[in-house]
């Protein structure tokens, strides 16, 4: 039977504030988008997922979106996205678009209509609630700190928001809402768009009762109330059967806080909702407790069975996964499980292979590709990024020192995916001929994608014959998935099944040799090649030891 398209594709998402600045004003644009495409050809990616670049007062770096159908003007002009289009689609490059449609800005003109009456017909665009007992409606705190309501002195009411108190929550009971939502996705299709991310998706129904979170289950934040809502699968499937059904396009949903069922009804195609979902619980292995704004180290135990978990339950429930560790939300993953100085290479290039050789369709973030790191800034006024600089002041506040806080966002705050696209060498890396809006880090003369096209051995490479490998062999994309060594402390280990081949994954995730013993229904001889490796020597005979960092795809028949 054949798949579709997207099965087989890897996704590069790019960042395009970030990305690489034509215009001599320190922020990416349209403009370098194009410049770049025949470098994105070369890695061997087909879609290119642009985080929004609609017109943004820029609060949350376009995630507050002030007009659907406009550009940021500092990224350029409608007349040059059309060309983006066309350059990528003479490229065979399909280009997704973010959606953001749990909030809008509170500078969209729906908003301001919203705000300017109770009787207003857009009133109930947005969701307003009176206070009780002179206080917030509910007990709900915004993911950026505070509370998740904010009073309102024209009207005398409160308006909801889960994110910044310039990001006001759409009221997705109300019809017009879904409408407006769905011809502007038309809009953006019939334009020749290839599909689209949909940011927090999975919060857009809330609880009509609107009740106080009384902290039974963790967080204790509201989020019970919101995430996975009451009508949220039928406002997949409206929004599928209105928009999605009627394009070949592809679709994933950001599922903040979400499930396993949950996220194989998301993409089970015999639902007609999504095609596929980010989830995260992988990524917040680092989180003691669940607390984000921790130091801690990763756990390979939990990350080991979350991934496993994930990877079995959603191949059985026929669901879809996008893979990925990186995103312009997470800080650089080599940094963050790896070893960006002693193994820098060969971690990235491990923390590569098991990603990719998994079931799912593959993201690789801008810069993941020749292995960019965390930028270690020292300083507050470094940072950029909402939530991090509220959870600087908060932290502030409960009083932890600047240099405890600084050594927190060192590890977890979103900035550290967000400095430029270290180019080349020359001044602030190639990205921009002035100021760049945030520093490039000190570490660009080493690391930057001119340096590594220049070498065969360079993680670049090493992510382009991922991606061709995904062509190649069936089985990445329709095999099932077998966690092996489970009690390891430094291996993750599976096997890839699909009738009568296996893939053999074994990755090292520490900078130390180690050893391991296969389990017995694993046939030595039955040893094939060696797919893909991160050290030059590797041959077909399973030594039983893996090298700091080590990581081998053995093919079987
Ligand atoms: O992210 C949603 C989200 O859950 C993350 O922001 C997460 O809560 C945060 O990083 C704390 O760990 C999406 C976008 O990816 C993000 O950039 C936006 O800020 C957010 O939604 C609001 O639109």
């Amino acid at each position: 039977m054949s798949q579709p398209w997207w099965k087989k594709a890897v996704v590069y998402q790019i960042y395009p504030k970030s990305f690489n600045d034509t215009t001599g004003n320190g922020i990416g644009d349209i403009e370098g988008i194009i410049e770049k495409l025949d470098y994105l050809k070369e890695l061997g990616v087909d879609v290119l997922w642009l985080t929004p670049i609609y017109d943004s007062p820029q609060r949350d770096n376009g995630y507050d979106i002030s007009d659907y159908f406009s550009i940021y003007e500092q990224y350029g002009t409608m007349e040059d996205f059309d060309r983006l289009l066309d350059e990528a689609h003479k490229r065979d490059l399909k280009i997704i678009m973010d959606i953001v449609v749990n909030h809008t800005s509170t500078e969209h003109e729906w908003f301001h209509k919203s705000m300017s009456s109770k009787d207003n017909p857009y009133r109930d665009f947005y969701i307003w609630k009176d206070g009780k007992d002179g206080d917030v409606p509910t007990n709900w705190k915004s993911k950026f700190g505070g509370s998740a309501w904010e009073y309102d002195e024209t009207t005398g009411q409160y308006y909801l928001h889960l994110f910044d108190v310039t990001q006001a929550d759409l009221n997705w009971e109300n019809e017009a809402v879904r409408d407006a939502v769905y011809r502007m996705m038309e809009y953006w299709l019939d334009k020749g768009v290839d599909g689209f991310r949909l940011d927090v998706i999975n919060l857009i129904s809330k609880d009509q009762n609107f009740p106080d979170d009384d902290g039974s289950v963790p967080p204790g934040d509201g989020r019970k109330f919101y995430t996975d809502g009451p009508r949220v699968h039928e406002f997949f499937r409206e929004m599928n059967e209105e928009v999605f059904s009627k394009y070949d396009i592809m679709t994933v949903g950001e599922m903040s806080s979400t499930t396993i069922d949950h996220c194989i009804k998301y993409t089970n195609p015999e639902r007609k909702e999504l095609d596929m979902t980010f989830n995260f619980h992988h990524l917040k292995v680092d989180y003691p407790n669940g607390e984000k704004w921790t130091k801690a180290p990763f756990d390979l135990h939990a990350l080991k069975k979350i991934l496993s978990t994930w990877q079995v339950e959603m191949h059985k429930g026929g669901g879809w996964n996008a893979l990925f560790w990186c995103n312009h939300d997470q800080p650089r993953i080599v940094s963050r499980f790896g070893d960006d100085e002693n193994f820098h290479k060969e971690s990235a290039k491990m923390l590569a292979t098991t990603i990719h050789m998994m079931q799912g369709t593959p993201y690789i973030y801008q810069g993941e590709e020749f292995g960019m790191t965390n930028p270690k800034f020292e300083a507050i006024d470094d940072y950029r990024d909402v939530e991090s600089l509220n959870m600087f002041k908060m932290k502030k506040a409960e009083g932890m020192t600047e240099q405890e806080i600084l050594d927190i966002l060192k590890q977890k705050s979103r900035d550290n995916s967000r400095t430029p696209v270290q180019w080349d060498d020359s001044k602030n890396a190639g990205f921009t001929s002035s100021t760049p809006w945030i520093p490039v880090p000190d570490n660009y003369k080493d690391i930057n994608a001119k340096k590594a096209l220049a070498d065969k051995d360079s993680i670049f490479y090493h992510y382009q014959k991922l991606n061709r490998l995904r062509k190649d062999y069936d089985i990445i994309t329709t095999g099932d998935f077998e966690l092996i060594l489970e009690d390891h402390d430094d291996i993750f280990a599976y096997i890839r099944n699909d009738g009568n081949e296996k893939l053999l994954v074994l990755n090292n995730f520490y900078g130390k040799d180690t050893t391991y013993q296969l389990p017995s229904h694993v046939n030595k001889e039955s040893v094939k090649e060696v797919l893909i490796s991160n050290y030059p020597d590797v041959t077909k005979e399973l030594g039983g030891k893996l090298r700091p960092y080590e990581s081998i795809v053995y093919y079987l028949k």
